[in-house]
């Protein structure tokens, strides 16, 4: 259910340009005058700037640029994703919460998101770096009504809205597949794909998303240094995670839209487009073997396609690509 302080904020954004009375609000959200009162105090705790004048009503002159549950709502245009959202100052990992929300009941589009990881989380039990404020650490509830084989579609239709998303800011990004997106050859975001399904069904997938924003070069812990990049860094500006992150959603959720209602098939031309290395020789690591062939390009339904140097084409479903 929608909260009250996410019903107000919506209305207090639909009226950026004017006055909104006590009563009016009062009206609407079905609390009291001074209820209204108590959640505008909460919501200047939170860093608004409101400006409250009598006979008139309220108005926000100006939202802080620290993250919280209302400073992402603040200007989300979206249906259903982020409705709800945990925001935390401090987490282990988004990741776990997430699954741990999703499991007891949490709802579609459920975001959570933390200024600072102290154990995020790559696939394969390997780390991801995730300091304080300086990029955007953040795991996505979705309960799609997809085949759990065509799971791994929803990593790259994450990785093809990553893309759009960074190419708005004159940088190239491409999408190492499945789940790397890389600047210039440096890793700037990645992608855990975690999901709970029976045989037929998916019960829910959580789509964790790192994407480095602020850092500067000296930022990066040594063993990072060679191989990671910021969006900073690539693009001179400095961001604000806050845009970037309601970037990402109202993307995310119209790409989503058409998936479910289209298939793959929309997708793959975008995908194409940010495909690392295609037609190129690589190397490649499965659980089984390593080997050099060439990608030819994804299958409809999201596998990597490989041509071996004897010809031979092969279909990969989980793979590394090394270089
Ligand atoms: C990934 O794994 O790339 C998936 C990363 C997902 C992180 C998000 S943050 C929100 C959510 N909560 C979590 O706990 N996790 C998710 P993988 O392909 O396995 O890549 C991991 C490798 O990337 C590491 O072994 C490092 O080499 C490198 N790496 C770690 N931190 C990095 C960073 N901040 N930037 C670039 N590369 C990094």
């Amino acid at each position: 259910m929608e909260s009250t302080r996410q019903h107000l904020i919506e209305l207090l954004q639909e009226n950026e340009q004017c006055y909104i009375s006590g009563q009016e609000l009062s009206t609407k959200l079905h609390i009291s005058r001074t209820a209204v009162w108590k959640h505008m105090k909460e919501l200047e705790k939170d860093g608004y700037v409101i400006d409250a004048k009598p006979r008139k009503g309220y108005k926000i002159t100006s939202a802080p640029n620290k993250m919280s549950q209302n400073t992402l709502q603040w200007g989300l245009q979206t249906e259903w994703l982020g409705k709800s959202i945990v925001h935390k100052p401090t987490i282990a990992s988004t990741q776990t919460l997430a699954k741990q929300l999703a499991a007891t009941g949490a709802e579609h589009g459920t975001i959570v998101i933390a200024d600072e990881q102290t154990a995020g989380r790559g696939r394969m039990q390997r780390t991801w770096h995730s300091r304080k404020g300086e990029g955007i650490w953040m795991s996505l509830i979705l309960r799609p009504e997809i085949l759990p084989n065509k799971a791994p579609q929803i990593t790259l239709l994450v990785a093809t809205v990553i893309a759009e998303v960074l190419s708005n800011f004159n940088v190239k990004p491409l999408i190492k597949w499945p789940n790397d997106i890389l600047i210039n050859d440096k890793k700037v975001s990645g992608i855990l794909t975690e999901m709970q399904a029976e045989q037929d069904q998916i019960e829910f997938m959580v789509i964790g998303i790192g994407l480095n924003v602020n850092q500067s070069k000296d930022m990066f812990p040594a063993d990072l240094k060679p191989i990671a990049t910021s969006l900073k860094i690539q693009s001179g500006q400095k961001l604000d995670p806050i845009v970037m992150t309601q970037q990402i959603l109202m993307k995310f959720e119209d790409v989503y839209e058409k998936y479910i209602s289209h298939g793959f098939d929309v997708l793959k031309g975008n995908w194409l487009k940010y495909g690392y290395k295609l037609g190129e020789k690589v190397y490649i690591q499965t659980a089984k073997r390593q080997w050099y062939g060439v990608i030819e390009g994804i299958e409809p339904d999201g596998a990597l396609r490989i041509k071996n140097d004897d010809g031979s084409v092969e279909t990969l479903y989980s793979a590394e690509i090394k270089w």
